[in-house]
């Protein structure tokens, strides 16, 4: 398995985040991607190394899931934010004021010119905190999932796009739950174009792939499939529930399924097979895992039980569809332990027993 890393990944670097009514650290930090490194590199399973991708295939990848609108405010969101006020460099840029979704109480089809109501108008939360380094290592995690779909599309068995900030909250037009750039949805296109007519995306994170839901949810060539915590409770709260199934030519392409809050690895992992059977039955010749090792027992945010033993039964369940995937790295805020939960998946992916 080839690994492609995000040498920017670092330069984003929030300092703190919004959680019911007062500012705490962020979960989402650097030392993630480090402790998943160090760990490949103490148990190698392939090639390591920095994606190499040509500029304009790059921003021809990103433009073909997100909107143009949404990635000129991301190109320039930095330097709009210091412009405000040059006191805002020390600052990470997060957003006071939505525009809820009633379309007659506000309008989004015109573009504010004041930065922070633009900012509002794009996120989804205000947990998820732009700073200086964030487009760079955005788009630095782009280009990684971009050479994972070309490595996976020229006959790699298989390909990890290890970065950060993760990617599948990420919509065609907005940005929440810690991700910017829909890393995973991304390579799914890429496989598409590469050729493969069916792709098919399941999301193992503990979090709802909203994001990539969206992106696809007119779509029939590409089913995405999540098992996560029940949105009645968990975040993203206003999508993944059983009922949303794809609509116009999608219809029947979307599969959710949500589990309760203290789900432990056996109902987790039966979840996991209805996701395999619907993968199968699809007929998909390319697979997009979005992992995230937000399930284990010990994470900070989350609610599921599985321990770090679990993950490599998770990568052999995932290996059992014989399909060519690419894996890209989501949440996993167990920092001291998300190394080890992620090398076990991708290794018993890699050596099934
Ligand atoms: N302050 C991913 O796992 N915030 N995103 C929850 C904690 C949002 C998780 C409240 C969690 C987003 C990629
Ligand atoms: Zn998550």
């Amino acid at each position: 398995m080839k690994t492609f890393h995000n040498p920017h990944h670092a330069g984003h670097a929030g300092q703190q985040e919004m959680f019911r009514g007062r500012m705490v650290p962020c979960h989402e930090v650097p030392a993630r991607l480090d402790f998943v490194l160090t760990e490949l590199q103490r148990r190698p399973l392939g090639d390591i190394a920095p994606p190499s991708v040509d500029d304009t295939a790059l921003d021809a990848a990103i433009a073909r899931v997100h909107s143009a609108r949404y990635l000129d405010f991301l190109a320039s969101a930095w330097s709009d934010w210091v412009a405000m006020d040059p006191a805002n460099a020390q600052r990470d840029a997060l957003p006071s004021v939505w525009p809820i979704g009633n379309p007659h109480a506000f309008r989004t089809d015109v573009l504010p010119r004041n930065f922070a109501a633009r900012l509002g108008l794009f996120s989804f939360d205000s947990g998820s905190p732009l700073t200086a380094g964030t487009w760079a290592a955005a788009r630095g995690g782009a280009a990684c999932a971009l050479a994972a779909a070309h490595a996976v599309a020229q006959g790699e068995r298989s390909a990890f796009a290890l970065t950060r900030p993760p990617g599948h909250h990420a919509g065609p037009d907005f940005l929440g739950g810690y991700c910017f750039l829909n890393n995973a949805a991304i390579a799914a296109q890429a496989l598409r174009d590469a050729g493969h007519t069916k792709v098919a995306v399941l999301d193992v994170d503990y979090h709802h792939g909203n994001g990539t839901q969206t992106i696809f949810y007119e779509r029939a060539d590409v089913l995405t499939v999540s098992v996560h915590g029940d949105p009645a409770t968990e975040y993203p709260f206003f999508l993944g529930h059983a009922d949303e199934r794809g609509a116009g030519a999608g219809a029947g392409f979307n599969l959710n399924l949500p589990l309760p809050r203290g789900t432990g690895v056996a109902a987790w992992r039966a979840a996991l097979d209805t996701a395999l059977q619907a993968v199968s039955d699809f007929g998909a010749s390319a697979l997009v895992v979005p992992m995230g090792l937000d399930t284990f027992e010990g994470d900070p945010i989350s609610g599921f039980t599985l321990k770090s033993a679990d993950y490599a039964g998770v990568g052999q369940a995932l290996a059992s569809l014989g399909l060519p995937t690419v894996f890209t790295f989501e949440g996993g805020y167990a920092v001291d332990e998300v190394g080890t939960n992620a090398v076990n998946l991708l290794e018993g992916f890699q050596r099934p027993a």
